[in-house]
């Protein structure tokens, strides 16, 4: 990377406000690593997930935000853990959380929405269902929050970068048997915090001018200088589907990573591309099984590359 580049990483971290609780973050994040990665134990991946927000104020009232529901991150982890990893889970908050992707935003009011057709039977039923798949679901949580699940939360592009480097830079230990699978929305422009109004913008005196930088391109630092040896997936969204794989192949080349993951808005639930220097791979949801999710073959196709990795990081 140029030291252009890294000039303008190191004024980013440089200029943004101080991440709040960062020695909790790092404690948790130490003990979790440690306790899971030492000896070879597990292997371990950071699942980056939602979109970050770009505030406007440093009091901030509005903000910019990026679309990701973090239903991605979400399945994916569940994914991950059930291939025997320790998944840093490194979210949105208010976004979609492991074990909890299908429960509707308030299931308990949800449940007294009775259709005018629906008998009592049926909303016995829905509701001893919800009951259960809640305490089923916050049993889980706690059971793999435990030891396999450590769920670190951010809501701007500062606490978001602030935090992956924190992630990064713990992982380089732990060498090839860790991963970054960065499937967050990640802003590419920002309202820099030093020219960043204090107060609310006031309103009433016509159109707004606002001008947004360049976000610093950390993808590239986070592959050579804080984890050089992690296995490394990033993730490229368009909404016009000609120019995608040409994007994601890009990117592949621009940033050095493994694999990139390339998706289209309208259908990512139902098929993803592995954009890779091995070819591309189409990747599609089992359409013949209700319950299929696209995450369940694309993570056992990333977990069979990652084996390959360590297998050749060793020879
Ligand atoms: O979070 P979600 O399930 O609604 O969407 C997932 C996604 C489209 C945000 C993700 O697959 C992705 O492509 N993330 C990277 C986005 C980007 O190019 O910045």
């Amino acid at each position: 990377m140029s030291s252009m580049g890294e000039d303008e990483v190191s004024s980013f971290f440089e200029s943004s406000p101080p991440l709040k609780k960062m020695e909790d973050i790092l404690q948790k994040l130490n003990g979790f690593i440690e306790l899971n990665s030492s000896g070879g134990r597990r292997r371990i991946v950071c699942v980056t997930s939602g979109g970050t927000t770009v505030p406007l104020e440093q009091r901030c009232v509005r903000n910019i935000d990026n679309f990701s529901s973090g239903n991605r991150g979400a399945a994916s982890t569940e994914n991950f853990v059930k291939a025997g990893y320790a998944v840093v889970f490194l979210y949105r908050s208010g976004t979609c959380q492991p074990y909890c992707r299908s429960l509707p935003d308030d299931p308990f009011l949800e449940c007294f929405q009775f259709p005018d057709n629906t008998n009592i039977q049926g909303i016995c039923l829905s509701f001893s269902i919800y009951i259960h798949r809640f305490i089923f679901n916050q049993m889980f949580c706690t059971a793999v929050a435990e030891a396999r699940l450590l769920k670190l939360p951010f809501t701007t592009i500062y606490e978001y970068l602030q935090m992956l480097r924190l992630i990064a830079t713990a992982f380089k230990d732990v060498g090839p048997c860790s991963m970054f699978y960065l499937a967050a929305a990640v802003s590419d422009f920002y309202v820099p915090w030093n020219s960043m109004t204090e107060h609310k913008i006031e309103s009433g005196s016509g159109p707004l001018d606002i001008r947004l930088a360049q976000v610093p391109k950390m993808l590239s630092i986070l592959r050579t200088n804080w984890a050089p040896q992690a296995f490394c997936i990033s993730f490229k969204l368009e909404t016009d589907s000609k120019i995608l794989i040409d994007k994601a192949t890009k990117a592949l080349g621009k940033y050095k990573v493994h694999a990139v993951v390339a998706n289209e808005l309208s259908t990512r639930k139902e098929e993803v591309v592995i954009v890779s220097s091995s070819g591309n791979v189409v990747v599609r949801r089992d359409s013949d099984k209700p319950e299929a999710i696209v995450e369940d073959n694309l993570i056992r196709l990333i977990v069979d590359r990652h084996s390959t990795y360590i297998k050749e990081s060793h020879t």
